[in-house]
């Protein structure tokens, strides 16, 4: 394993689902002040689109194939709006950190996730500068373009630099069997919990908790452990980013 931390801050915690392009400023402070405070070092943000980009892309139907058109790069440009807003607040709480757009550096086919150049990554890691990944519109070489989630970009990442440590930001507690955050989930269970798990109440163009577990049981599968908390929670990523497991959902992958 090594050093390297994948943090990912979801689009409900940054933003209001409810109304299109609406920012949750307090909310978005906080994070990069909480993000900030702890100073890890090799650390990779991705955020997810939230209302700047989910309610978009279901307007112009990109949750379905087809060829890239002026709306693809509409909804490109709504989420680098958000991803611009995030990096200057964390900016502003003294980070050095630049803006990582998927359009630019990454492939799918038919929606998955094929190919990410990380050179850049390695080297920004290693001249201390924070690399921020949003979820975005990108190039699919069967279906022209596709809609990339910010959890297939972090379970490509994590899996690519063997991240050490893998922390998923989210709305809720953790991973919810009924009413019960699960405090650890094994391999083992993975299949009885993929049919506990639904999508979004939202508007999710993306799939909501069960995509995002699904990403995140795959790259236990390869032997990297996440954790899913609440960091909508005051404290939560500091406690996360300070190396704290006694919260939120812990996925095993050893
Ligand atoms: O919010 C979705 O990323 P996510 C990206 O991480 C777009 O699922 C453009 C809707």
């Amino acid at each position: 394993m090594s050093e390297v931390t994948v943090l990912k801050i979801g689009g409900s915690v940054l933003t209001d689902r409810s109304k299109e392009r609406t920012l949750k400023l307090r909310e978005i402070n906080r994070i990069a002040k909480e993000i900030a405070s702890v100073g890890v070092r090799d650390l990779i943000i991705v955020h997810g689109a939230g209302s700047f980009g989910h309610p978009q892309a279901k307007r112009f139907d990109l949750d379905v194939p087809g060829k890239c058109s002026y709306e693809t790069i509409i909804i490109h440009n709504v989420v680098k709006e958000l991803n611009r807003i995030f990096i200057e607040k964390l900016a502003e709480n003294g980070m050095l950190v630049v803006p990582v757009h998927p359009l630019n550096c990454t492939i799918s086919r038919e929606g998955r996730l094929e190919n990410m150049m990380t050179d850049q990554i390695r080297l920004m890691l290693k001249n201390d500068i924070v690399p921020v990944f949003h979820g975005d519109v990108i190039m699919d070489r069967i279906w022209g373009r596709a809609i990339l989630s910010g959890d297939q970009i972090v379970a490509h990442i994590a899996k690519c630099l063997n991240a050490g440590r893998v922390g998923i930001g989210t709305n809720v507690d953790g991973i919810m069997d009924g009413k019960k955050v699960m405090d650890v989930i094994t391999p083992e269970e993975f299949c009885g919990v993929k049919k506990l798990l639904k999508g979004s109440k939202d508007v999710d163009v993306t799939g909501g908790m069960a995509s995002k577990a699904n990403e995140l049981f795959k790259l236990a599968e390869e032997g990297i452990s996440s954790h899913v908390f609440n960091a909508s929670k005051k404290g939560l990523v500091i406690n996360f980013l300070s190396g704290e497991r006694n919260f939120g959902t812990i996925i095993r992958g050893d």
